[in-house]
C-alpha cells in the first residue's frame, strides 16, 4: 500500500519537459515559469496573514487599479524570467512598456504574461491565475511579440485555487496538466493529453451577462438560446470572472465561454497577447474552437490574430462545436 501513497517515481514537470525537448533553454524557461508559479501560489495562500489584500495605490497598463498581490506576482515573474538567462523581452499586463532584459542575461525567448489574472477576485479568496505565451526572439525588438498566435511556441496558465494547477502546451503538441504537490514542492503530471469533451460536455454558458444591453443581436440571441434550452435542455450559467477559472472549467467540463466585442468594448475586453492567444492555443489543441465572433469585418480564429500593440484586446468565444455552432447559427440568421 505504501507504493500508492508515496511515489518513488514521480512524473514531475521537469521530467515531462525534458522528455519533449532537447532544447536546454526551453527547459530552463519552463523551470523559471514553474518557480514563479510556486512563489505566486505561496503569496496567494498567505495573502490574508501577510496582509497582502487591497490596493497598492498604482494603476496598470490598462488603467486598472493595481493590487498588492498584482505587483508582487509581477515582480516574482520578472525576476525569475530575467534570471533564467533565456529571455530577451518580457511583456506584462502590469507594465505599460515592454521589459528589455539586460544583454548579459538575455536569451532567445520573449514571454508575455498576465501575472495575476482575475484581480477583482483576490480580496474575497476566489480563484485567480497566471496566463502566459512564449515566442522566439527574432530581432530583439518589441515587434518580436507582435506576431500571429500561429507563431506562439508555448502557452498556458496556472490556476491558484483549491489546488494549484498548471496547464500548458507546446506548439502543435498535446495539452498537459500538472498539480503542485505541496509535500515535495513540485508540479506533478496529473492530466495527460487533455481533450475538450467531444460531445460539447456539460451544458454551461459562461459570460458577464451584465453586459447584455451592449451586445450585438447575434450574441444576445445565442445566450437566449442557451437559456431557453437546446434540444429541450436549458443551460446552466457559471461565471467566476477569473478567466483562468472559467476557461479551466470549460476545458474540463465543456460548455461555452463568451467575452465578445460589443458596443461598450468594440474590441472585447481581454488582452490578445497574454489572455486571448494563449487560451486559444490551449482550447484548440484540446480539440475545441476559439473564435473571435464577428470582429474586423469577419468571423475569425483568435489564434490567427496578430496584435498591433502589446496590450491590445480581442473578443473571445471559446467552446466546442456544439455550442460555438449555436453562436455561428445566430450570426447566419442575422445575415
Ligand atoms: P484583469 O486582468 O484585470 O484581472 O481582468 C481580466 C479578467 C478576466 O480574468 C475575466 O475573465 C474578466 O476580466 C472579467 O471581466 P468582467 O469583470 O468584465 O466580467
Ligand atoms: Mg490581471
Amino acid at each position: 500500500f505504501w507504493r500508492e501513497s508515496m511515489d518513488s517515481d514521480a512524473p514531475t514537470l521537469s521530467r515531462y519537459v525534458m522528455s519533449q525537448t532537447k532544447d536546454s533553454e526551453l527547459v530552463l524557461l519552463l523551470n523559471a515559469l514553474a518557480t514563479s508559479f510556486k512563489l505566486i501560489a505561496s503569496a496567494v495562500r498567505r495573502a490574508g496573514v501577510a496582509q497582502l489584500y487591497g490596493l497598492a495605490g498604482e494603476v496598470n497598463s490598462t488603467g486598472d487599479d493595481q493590487k498588492k498581490l498584482d505587483i508582487m506576482s509581477n515582480d516574482m515573474m520578472i525576476n525569475a524570467l530575467i534570471n533564467s538567462g533565456v529571455c530577451s523581452i518580457l511583456v506584462s499586463e502590469e507594465n505599460e512598456e515592454p521589459i528589455i532584459v539586460p544583454v548579459d542575461k538575455a536569451g532567445k525567448f520573449c514571454v508575455a504574461f498576465d501575472p495575476l489574472d482575475g484581480s477583482s477576485n483576490i480580496d474575497c479568496n476566489v480563484s485567480v491565475g497566471t496566463i502566459f505565451s512564449v515566442f522566439e526572439k527574432k530581432d530583439g525588438v518589441v515587434e518580436d511579440l507582435l506576431r500571429s498566435g500561429e507563431e506562439c511556441i508555448c502557452a498556458g496558465y496556472c490556476a491558484y485555487s483549491s489546488a494549484v494547477e498548471l496547464v500548458f502546451t507546446f506548439k502543435d503538441s498535446t495539452v498537459e496538466g500538472f498539480c503542485l504537490d505541496p509535500t515535495i514542492g513540485e508540479f506533478v503530471h496529473t492530466r495527460f493529453n487533455m481533450q475538450f469533451p467531444a460531445d460539447g460536455g456539460k451544458r454551461i454558458y459562461s459570460c458577464n451577462e451584465g453586459n447584455f444591453i451592449h451586445w450585438d443581436q447575434p450574441i444576445k440571441d445565442a445566450v437566449d438560446a442557451f437559456k431557453n434550452g437546446i434540444e429541450g435542455k436549458p443551460y446552466s450559467a457559471r461565471y467566476v470572472g477569473s478567466m483562468v477559472a472559467d476557461i479551466h472549467r470549460t476545458l474540463l467540463y465543456g460548455g461555452i465561454y463568451i467575452y465578445p466585442a460589443d458596443k461598450k468594448s468594440p474590441k472585447g475586453k481581454l488582452r490578445m497577447l497574454y489572455e486571448g492567444i494563449p487560451m486559444a492555443l490551449i482550447i484548440e489543441q484540446a480539440g475545441g474552437i476559439a473564435s473571435t465572433g464577428y470582429f474586423n469585418g469577419k468571423i475569425g480564429e483568435v489564434s490567427k490574430l496578430t496584435p498591433d500593440a502589446i496590450h491590445c484586446k480581442c473578443p473571445i468565444i471559446m467552446g466546442g462545436h456544439r455550442d460555438v455552432g449555436v453562436v455561428y447559427d445566430c450570426y447566419k440568421k442575422a445575415g
